[in-house]
């Protein structure tokens, strides 16, 4: 594997970071994490927007244009031989002093790691996975905002160890008011009476590419979605439910804190979802190079 560091290529074994820059010592950076399908990168336009809002949201400056970005991960890609995988892009603070101040770090790191994606077991997306909310809340908004994709995440990184004692893949996390925000690194949906429901951003969840994908494909077919707060009580009532993540994509949900989700399989409405967005993976997406020019029509 080729790794990009800072506009240079390394094997993997030589691709480093310095133990003095703040995305280590603080955590202080932002990433995104990005699949391809069939040599193409899918809502790269959308990742790229993503990372440079996340930057300018703890002012940080990224040091090459989002069309750069771009052109340095596609490279990435191909250098790799990427066919269907999963790019890790991360930007770092960069070096600093062992103090907080952000300003005694000269120039921010850029990283893309382009290899393989860990799924969830097959198992799940046949017959729905069971989850549990956790103790631990998500991040209030006025804090470190769950908007905003950084390197900080340990919010979410216990909320997932306490999933993982209560022996289930991911966990349900509500914010300090008690309403459903999302899972550590999903978004989450439900489906009542043919509608579809996912919380606002402002209860604490990350504006995910999936999220925006699955809700333009019911939008398509006519099914109203909207984003209200959720209570538990709201998804334990749920007729269907499911997870959306560009890893994930969408992966049905059929037992929550032991209750069980509608008929406890997978519904209709998340399997059919699921079928438009594997058609989606499979037709569109940035190619890794440019493609001979089709004659046009208009
Ligand atoms: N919420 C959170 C907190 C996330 O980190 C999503 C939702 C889904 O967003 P997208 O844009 O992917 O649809 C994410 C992103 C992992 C892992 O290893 C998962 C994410 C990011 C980094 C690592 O599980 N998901």
């Amino acid at each position: 594997m080729r790794v990009y560091v800072d506009g240079k290529f390394y094997r993997e074994r030589d691709a480093k970071v310095s133990v003095f820059d703040h995305g280590l010592l603080y955590g202080d950076g932002v990433f995104e994490g990005i699949r391809v399908y069939h040599q193409r990168v899918f809502k790269l336009d959308e990742h790229i927007e993503r990372l440079y809002a996340s930057a300018r949201a703890i002012l940080l400056e990224i040091p090459m244009t989002p069309a750069a970005m771009t052109e340095a991960l596609l490279e990435t890609c191909r250098q790799n031989r990427i066919r269907d995988g999963y790019i890790r892009l991360v930007v770092t603070r960069g070096i600093g002093t062992l103090g907080l101040n952000p300003n005694r770090c000269r120039r921010p790191s850029v990283i893309i790691i382009a290899g393989k994606i860990q799924l969830y077991p097959p198992e799940l997306y046949q017959h729905g996975m069971q989850i549990v909310t956790v103790p631990t809340t998500r991040n209030l908004v006025n804090a470190v905002n769950p908007a905003i994709k950084s390197l900080n995440y340990l919010n979410n990184i216990l909320a997932k160890i306490e999933a993982n004692i209560a022996g289930v893949e991911e966990a349900i996390m509500l914010n300090a008011e008690g309403f459903v925000a999302e899972c550590t690194g999903d978004n989450l949906f439900i489906v009542k009476r043919g509608q579809l429901f996912t919380p606002p951003l402002a209860a604490g969840a990350l504006y995910g590419i999936t999220r925006g994908v699955v809700i333009d494909l019911a939008r398509e077919q006519g099914i109203p979605v909207s984003e209200p707060n959720l209570t538990r009580y709201d998804l334990f009532n749920a007729d269907e439910c499911f997870l959306t993540g560009t890893g994930a994509e969408i992966i049905p949900v059929v037992k929550i804190d032991g209750r069980t989700i509608g008929s406890g399989d997978p519904g209709p409405v998340t399997c059919n979802l699921v079928e438009r967005y594997h058609a989606l993976t499979r037709v569109s997406g940035t190619p890794l190079r440019p493609e001979p020019r089709t004659a046009r029509t208009t």
